[in-house]
């Protein structure tokens, strides 16, 4: 299927309506709608959908660099190649086939100019009622050992970023990329938000739940083979700054990410790396308790 871009992409769907759509171009979720049709995951309303901008919103993927923290792109190339459908998906786990796709990034020629190493990127992408898993491996495919840093952003939709909780990263360490990336430690009980905020936390644990009261509703990301996490709103002077983000976006968006930065994750030939992650909604009530 084609989006009005002419950017080809995949629509998956599941038994109580909730959908997912995925642009082969970057491997990017650029839309969750639960059963509600509601918008889960943030699309500025200046994004970009031509290559070779990566397109700010959804789920795009970091890789093989997270921001600058190397010699590459920022961000690295992943998120502005074109994937293809995965030809021969290996049997990860029993899958629910129509809500699930298996994409595939091999390193080019043009790639391998400014990343000399050759690697193979699966993505799996799937939706089940209120829940998105994706599964990437890297596979080393060279004849000797490379490293990576990489991240899953996750874009989400909030209704006020004022309102915003972030629970599960009190007490741990984080790199402050607005002070040299300094290394600190959280003291807060939650993350709330009145200012810029552009951190990586480090040794995280699986759970992390985003609670935007307005909406009653709270986000739990759990992840596994990403030790990091990220954390990252722009406010108001930076989002005027990004030319593919709305002046005001900063107000409505909050990314939350998976990440293995601080120690990258090296391959020998032939080996695999696989992370995974899982965002899913719940009620706010549902947290009030706990
Ligand atoms: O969160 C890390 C970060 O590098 C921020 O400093 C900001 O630059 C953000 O990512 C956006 O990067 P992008 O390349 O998507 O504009």
């Amino acid at each position: 299927v084609h989006d009005s871009d002419g950017l080809p992409r995949i629509i998956l769907v599941e038994p109580r309506g909730s959908t997912v759509e995925v642009l082969l171009y970057g491997g990017q979720v650029i839309s969750w709608k639960n059963e509600r049709r509601e918008e889960l995951l943030f699309m500025s309303s200046k994004a970009v959908r031509k290559p070779p901008k990566a397109i700010r919103g959804g789920l795009p993927i970091c890789f093989p660099q997270f921001g600058n923290f190397g010699s590459l792109e920022q961000h690295g190339f992943a998120r502005n190649r074109l994937w293809e459908l995965d030809p021969n998906p290996s049997p990860l786990s029993p899958i629910n086939n129509q809500s699930s796709v298996d994409l595939i990034l091999k390193s080019t020629e043009e790639d391998l100019k400014t990343w000399p190493r050759n690697f193979e990127l699966r993505l799996r992408i799937s939706l089940s009622a209120c829940k998105l898993t994706l599964i990437p491996r890297v596979r080393n495919m060279d004849n000797k050992a490379f490293s990576f840093t990489f991240a899953m952003r996750n874009y989400l939709s909030v209704s006020d970023i004022s309102e915003v909780r972030v629970e599960g990263l009190e007490t741990l360490d984080y790199f402050d990329s607005l002070m040299e990336r300094e290394r600190f430690t959280e003291q807060a009980d939650a993350i709330t938000f009145d200012g810029e905020v552009d951190r990586v936390y480090l040794s995280t644990p699986t759970k992390i739940a985003i609670i935007d009261h307005e909406k009653k509703r709270t986000f739990v990301l759990r992840k596994e083979g990403f030790p990091d996490a990220v954390v990252w709103n722009p406010w108001d002077k930076k989002a005027k700054a990004l030319p593919d983000l709305g002046d005001e976006d900063y107000k409505t968006m909050l990314c939350v990410d998976s990440a293995a930065i601080e120690s990258p994750i090296v391959l020998k030939p032939c080996e695999e790396w696989k992370g995974r992650q899982e965002l899913s909604t719940v009620s706010s009530s549902y947290f009030s308790g706990q």
